[in-house]
């Protein structure tokens, strides 16, 4: 048996746009999913979140489903233009209820809430009025969204994370244009990355500020980062690999442990990669209370010496240019229905890069799962395939805090299969099989994996 330590936090995630639907009730603004939704070819199959999981009027029965698999904590987030219909002033008591109501129900049930203030659905005026995470405003506005929530709701909720996954934001929002806004640029993301990190440290000092002493919670960020293994022992490849690291999650990660954007940016972006201010290098710096991670998958990386691969591999279009950095898969590697391969060991590896870089802080990987072509026979779901893939990123986990890495929790991607973004509803992440016909949930026997490793506190050895 690989035991984790005392009090750690078993959890599962789920986004708002993912799950609640209800995009046009109760006084909702729309946001820029709504609207990415609309336009031709954007989301397999033609799919949208209106209705997605239903989760807006079925969250009772979802919290009793965290409680059956005795989950501790539940990351969730809180949709902007629910709280402010056009991201800005007038503020929504409807949505502020509903939350409200989620909130109370977990406490009640003795679930911990850990709340996601930005998981990409910006609400549409702030996208065409102006300009989005493009313009440096947006930091203000996040900062007041952000001051209604923690007024509202934090005498209950004692974890904040700021923003979701930057990076994507970034890259595939403004770089790739594969999710919402959609756009298709090589500048564009590095402002958009700036202002991000704007916006949380505006929140954060906000939190602090006027918060943090009465209230007594925690607040940080969640970034994202796959694990780049250098594809031969070649210097060359072993700082291509540094460097795919750095452009990844040193971006976002480097200026708020340690005060900067990482060398290996400034040196290839030149102008393209703007510049704090020392103001916002004294906010930006020591401003998370904990490492918020999502991690999924790993793929070998090697200098490209000028002679980019597009297109191959995911993540090899876009702005590898920026990185000349050629990234491949181990062709023996199984995979995911995302195509992601399953590599625990990369998992460990990035902990320990992490605890390395950033002077052992608390980590706590707010996602980690996979998407299988789940099939229900007989009212049950039997995916061996997602327990197997839990285990294996659970027991790299167990072997990184054994070397040294504070990991004090880990949330399950995801509580329900739902709307996955540009896939649609094709690619099914859950514990919890969702029937998109009728919405009926049927947990999966990961679930009940889940369930038996939180009671355990531990999982069984490879
Ligand atoms: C994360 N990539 O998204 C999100 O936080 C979730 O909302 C999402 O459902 C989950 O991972 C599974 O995709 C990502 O392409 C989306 O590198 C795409 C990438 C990474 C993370």
């Amino acid at each position: 048996m690989n035991n984790f330590p005392e009090n750690f936090t078993w959890g599962s995630a789920t986004s708002s746009y993912q799950i609640e639907g209800a995009a046009d009730e109760a006084g909702k603004g729309p946001s820029i999913w709504d609207a990415f939704c609309t336009v031709p070819g954007r989301v397999a199959k033609g799919d949208r979140g209106d209705i997605a999981c239903d989760h807006y009027h079925r969250m009772r029965e979802d919290v009793a489903l965290m409680k059956a698999m005795g989950l501790k904590a539940y990351r969730f987030s809180i949709a902007w233009p629910r709280i402010m219909p056009s991201g800005k002033d007038q503020v929504n008591a409807e949505g502020l209820k509903f939350y409200d109501d989620l909130i109370n129900e977990l406490l009640d049930q003795g679930i911990e809430p850990w709340v996601t203030l930005y998981h990409w659905d910006l609400p549409l005026a702030l996208q065409m009025e102006e300009d989005g995470w493009l313009n440096g405003e947006i930091a203000n506005y996040f900062e007041s969204y952000a001051r209604v929530c923690f007024a509202r709701f934090g005498d209950r909720v004692k974890h904040w994370i700021t923003l979701n996954e930057p990076w994507v934001v970034a890259i595939l929002g403004y770089g790739m244009g594969t999710f919402a806004p959609g756009r298709n640029s090589k500048s564009e993301p590095y402002v958009v990355g700036h202002n991000l990190l704007r916006a949380h440290a505006q929140a954060v000092r906000c939190y602090r500020e006027e918060f943090q002493a009465h209230q007594k919670g925690l607040i940080g960020i969640t970034l994202n980062c796959d694990w780049r293994e250098p594809l031969t022992d070649k210097k060359e490849d072993v700082a291509a690999a540094q460097r795919a690291l750095e452009f990844f999650l040193a971006w976002f990660a480097d200026p708020i442990y340690l005060g900067q954007y990482p060398i290996s940016m400034v040196d290839r972006l030149g102008d393209r990669l703007p510049q704090f201010t020392e103001e916002e290098k004294d906010l930006l710096m020591g401003s998370s209370d904990f490492f918020g991670l999502n991690h999924y998958t790993t793929l070998f990386a090697a200098d490209a010496r000028g002679n980019l691969e597009v297109g191959s591999v995911y993540g090899n279009g876009g702005l590898s240019e920026d990185q000349d950095v050629n990234l491949s898969a181990d062709p023996n590697w199984k995979k995911t229905a995302m195509g992601w391969a399953v590599v625990p060991w990369g998992c460990q590896k990035l902990l320990a890069w992490i605890s390395d870089r950033y002077d052992a802080p608390d980590i706590y990987i707010t996602e980690n799962g996979c998407a299988y072509a789940d099939v229900p026979t007989e009212g049950k779901v039997q995916d061996d395939e997602r327990i197997a893939y839990y285990e294996g990123y659970l027991n790299a986990c167990h072997e990184a805090i054994e070397k040294g890495a504070q990991l004090k929790g880990y949330f399950a991607w995801s509580l329900l299969d739902n709307f996955e973004w540009a896939s649609g509803y094709d690619k099914r992440f859950g514990l919890h099989y969702v029937d998109f016909d009728t919405l009926e949930r049927i947990p999966k026997a990961s679930a009940d994996w889940y369930k038996k490793a939180i009671e355990a506190n531990g999982i069984k050895d490879k």
